[in-house]
């Protein structure tokens, strides 16, 4: 039977959430790596819905569509091996959780978008192959493909002082949930892990993101990360034990 294809991008922290939870759960797929833009009309096609907006990680299998993390890991769950991500009993708080990353995500990506426009190399390690073939001769497409992320996905009345508070709150919420405790929802590795650790790599990428040297810092945020150590520190402890 053929694998089921997961469409991502291998730096993005929603991509990364729809992998983890996969591989938690030991569901094999094949992996298509999406190029922002070029891809577009490509991705409706594939989605079966030519009108939606598409986004990734989307994951395909046969006539069946998950467009978005959250239900690419709930489809993992109902099908993979492996301790739930989704416990009955904590439930409700997993979602919110993955509400409040998707907060932090936002906010993070608001202000990624634009560092990423002020770095040539950032945005040439961002081409995948095998447009990356070309060299410096795709900077052209890796600027307008960001760009094209930028208008698709940022709201462009955020302020900075705005995305670094939306920013903040959800980390205190998180340094608050996790004060002597090793898990945000119950006392198990969930899905609220996942959500959130990716969130944290938006702020403080892990050393394991595949990210090259000058995206690396683009995607750095050192002096908000250097408020939130223990959450910091929480991140690293669950991707060392669970990814
Ligand atoms: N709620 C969605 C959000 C996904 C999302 O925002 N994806 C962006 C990541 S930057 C994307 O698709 N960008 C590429 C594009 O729009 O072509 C999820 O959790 O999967």
């Amino acid at each position: 039977m053929a694998l089921p294809t997961l469409v991502h991008i291998p730096q993005s922290a929603w991509s990364e959430k729809a992998r983890w939870a996969l591989e938690h759960h030991v569901v094999p797929t094949k992996s298509l790596v999406h190029v922002p833009m070029v891809y577009e009309p490509l991705l409706r096609v594939m989605g079966r819905d030519l009108l939606r907006k598409p986004t990734v990680p989307m994951l395909l299998d046969g006539r069946f569509v998950a467009r978005d993390s959250l239900e690419i890991a709930r489809w993992a769950e109902e099908r993979g091996k492996g301790s739930p991500l989704f416990p009955r009993a904590v439930e409700a708080e997993v979602l919110a959780w993955n509400e409040a990353a998707e907060r932090l995500m936002q906010a993070a990506r608001a202000r990624l978008v634009e560092r990423l426009l002020a770095s040539d190399a950032a945005l040439l390690e961002a081409v995948p192959p095998p447009l990356s073939m070309l060299g410096r001769a795709a900077l052209p497409l890796a600027r307008l493909g960001t760009g094209f992320i930028a208008s698709k996905h940022v709201s462009p009345n955020a302020s900075r002082a705005e995305t670094e508070a939306a920013i903040s709150r959800v980390l205190e919420e998180v340094e608050a949930a996790l004060a002597g405790r090793e898990y945000l929802a119950g006392d198990g590795f969930t899905f609220a892990d996942i959500a959130v650790g990716c969130a944290v790599n938006m702020i403080a990428p892990h050393a394991r993101q595949p990210l090259g040297p000058a995206s690396r810092e683009v995607w750095a945020e050192p002096a908000i990360a250097a408020c939130f150590p223990s959450v910091v520190a929480y991140r690293d402890r669950i991707v060392e034990h669970h990814r």
